[in-house]
């Protein structure tokens, strides 16, 4: 498969805040859930196995004598990787230019990572170069999300070889490059990273920074942060330190201020000098300024108590899959708006930098959640497993450290934390995140019993999961008041940590009535809904701090009995049309919004988004 392209240079790159020079390669995505090796930059497909896309890129001979930097940017494979069954070689992704230089190998998906490749562009100035990717999607027990190939031998019944990828998470394993892949320059000096955290007293909050160069030694940076009319508020140079902005404006959630998600923009300016030539670099990011601390019943944004009325989603829709699409991506937000939503969870791996610029512009509050999904046997809880997780913990936060909507680190889903080696993986793995920022609280989020999950004791706030007359006492509504009840007040008297209802819900057929509510009718989505919230609003007022609906949108998993083209649990349709439950949940959501705002009420029938 052979995709020729020009590229189109562009003098920004979304997402990144940063003012280079660059062109975006291609988005694409792949329909198959097939393990194996398979590569390319778009063609949805069904076929298994593997395939090679190339892109010729054209280097410009005036372009490349410059002195700069070439970089190749994935701000995302999504294929988890790794290790091909027939030759056990270990590659998640290799990536070959011009005579097939291997430049680059990174293990995961969903996260960005990037391959210097100015040596093999430079040496031969004019000429088309191909980048050739290859994925390699199969899942094993140490890969993120964990997974198992399985040989069926009986001949009676499968074909010779033939194999199927297990998984135990509730997704469809969508396999391709489902993001931009990214060709950019920098001069050979350039501006690497910046992390900034953020404090505040009544009138006036300091904004440290730490910069990391690349190219030099030899270099001096400055610093000018301003505030969204473009006025300079705080000035600074050299690689580390403080400034002080006066009378700040704060970084709030949506619906919790009129102004929510206010950014000022930090610009950091480098000069130097290689072989003689000038150089000079510019970083411009966004910054929110907000703080956020947890007691043992309460989570504080800005000194003030945070509900999260919110809901879980996942990168999914019927045209693209997983491939991200700017059309989808807007619609989601205004859907949320409209329903009074004030966060999600990044359910279940992490999402689109461009899902996330969007968060902080509007207010949206986040859990960033890692892939850990479906970590449930006792080999993914070795030591191989566990020394990528802590990796793939450092990209996330290399990522979205800077990220004022994202208040919380979640490590894991549903994993078997009712293991023994539970207890050291997810000390480690916290205390690990926690040495990598400090800043902001850490959680995984647990379905095991609060008397025999051994990861709880190292979170900073216990997030649960329950199916009440869901998954088991099936069309029992009237058993869900006694039973969570029962769930919070347990959780609360072990940790006395506050308690989030990170999911619940019911599968229902849009479209299906049925009067008493009968499952997967809409009715009985709606009226488990109404006993879960009697109890949310008891508890609300002690320890518990927010309920995340499963889920956002009806969405693709894996085909099975349970499961009628998908997971029927979206308040929203796959198609992003309402349920009857987004309703309820709208009332609720406006409901608490203005209960618990110091805004003069917000009438949410003015409100139009769609
Ligand atoms: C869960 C999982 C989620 C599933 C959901 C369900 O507990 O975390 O991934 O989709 O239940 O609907 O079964």
């Amino acid at each position: 498969m052979t995709s020729l392209r020009t590229p189109t240079w562009r003098t920004t790159l979304a997402g990144c805040g940063m003012r280079r020079r660059c062109c975006f390669l291609s988005v694409g995505c792949r329909t198959t859930s097939a393990p194996g090796w398979c590569s390319g930059l778009a063609v949805p497909t069904t076929t298994p196995s593997w395939y090679v896309a190339r892109v010729v890129v054209f280097m410009f001979p005036g372009h490349v004598q410059l002195p700069i930097t070439v970089l190749l940017l994935f701000l995302l494979l999504r294929l988890p990787p790794n290790l091909k069954p027939a030759s056990g070689t270990h590659g998640s992704l290799l990536l070959q230019w011009v005579n097939g230089v291997q430049v680059v190998e990174h293990e995961g998906g969903h996260l960005p990572f990037e391959a210097d490749i100015s040596r093999i562009v430079q040496r031969s100035p004019g000429v088309p170069c191909r980048i050739t990717v290859a994925l390699n999607n199969t899942l094993t027990l140490h890969t993120l999300p964990p997974g198992s190939i399985q040989y069926m031998n009986d001949k009676t019944r499968y074909p010779k070889n033939y194999f199927i990828q297990n998984t135990r998470f509730d997704f469809f394993n969508y396999a391709g490059i489902h993001r931009p892949v990214v060709l950019y320059t920098t001069p050979s000096v350039y501006i690497d990273d910046i992390t900034v955290t953020t404090t505040s007293s009544e009138s006036v909050a300091m904004v440290q920074y730490q910069i990391s160069v690349v190219g030099s030694e030899l270099y001096s940076l400055s610093l000018s942060l301003r505030d969204q009319d473009g006025k300079v508020v705080a000035t600074g140079s050299g690689p580390a330190g403080e400034l002080k902005v006066p009378n700040p404006n704060l970084w709030w959630p949506y619906l919790m201020h009129e102004s929510p998600g206010y950014r000022y923009f930090l610009e950091v300016r480098l000069q130097a000098e290689a072989s003689g030539v000038p150089q000079e670099d510019v970083y411009t990011l966004p910054v929110g300024i907000r703080t956020v601390h947890v007691t043992s019943t309460q989570f504080l944004i800005n000194g003030k108590p945070f509900y999260f009325h919110g809901v879980n989603k996942h990168e999914d829709a019927d045209i693209r899959g997983k491939g991200l699409d700017w059309a989808l991506i807007v619609k989601d937000f205004n859907l949320l708006r409209w329903l009074g939503a004030n966060s999600f969870r990044t359910s279940h791996y992490p999402y689109a930098e461009e899902i996330m610029d969007l968060c902080d512009t509007y207010g949206i509050v986040v859990i960033d959640e890692c892939p850990g999904v479906g970590i449930k046997m006792p080999e993914s809880f070795g030591n191989k497993s566990l020394q990528h997780h802590l990796v793939v913990m450092e990209e996330l936060i290399r990522r979205d450290k800077n990220r004022p909507s994202v208040v919380m680190w979640s490590v894991a889903n549903e994993p078997a934390s009712d293991l023994p080696p539970a207890a050291y993986y997810f000390k480690t793995l916290i205390a690990h995140t926690k040495a990598l920022d400090p800043s902001r609280p850490v959680t995984f989020v647990s379905d095991t019993n609060y008397a025999l999950d051994h990861g709880a004791p190292y979170v900073d706030v216990i997030c649960v999961n329950s199916y009440f007359s869901w998954y088991h006492d099936s069309g029992h509504l009237e058993v869900i008041p006694l039973q969570l009840t029962a769930q919070f007040e347990n959780w609360y008297k072990t940790y006395q940590k506050p308690i989030i209802q990170s999911e619940y819900g019911a599968d229902s057929i849009p479209g299906l009535h049925s009067d008493p509510p009968a499952m997967f009718s809409e009715e009985y989505q709606k009226a488990l809904l109404k006993e879960y919230h009697s109890v949310f609003d008891k508890k609300r007022k002690e320890y518990v701090i927010g309920e995340l609906i499963w889920n956002f949108a009806d969405f693709m998993t894996n085909q099975g009995i349970t499961r009628v083209l998908g997971n029927k649990k979206g308040i929203f349709t796959r198609q992003r049309q309402p349920k009857s439950a987004a309703f309820v949940l709208r009332e609720r959501y406006w409901k608490i919004a203005n209960e618990s705002s110091c805004l003069p009420p917000i009438i949410k029938s003015h409100i139009h988004f769609l």
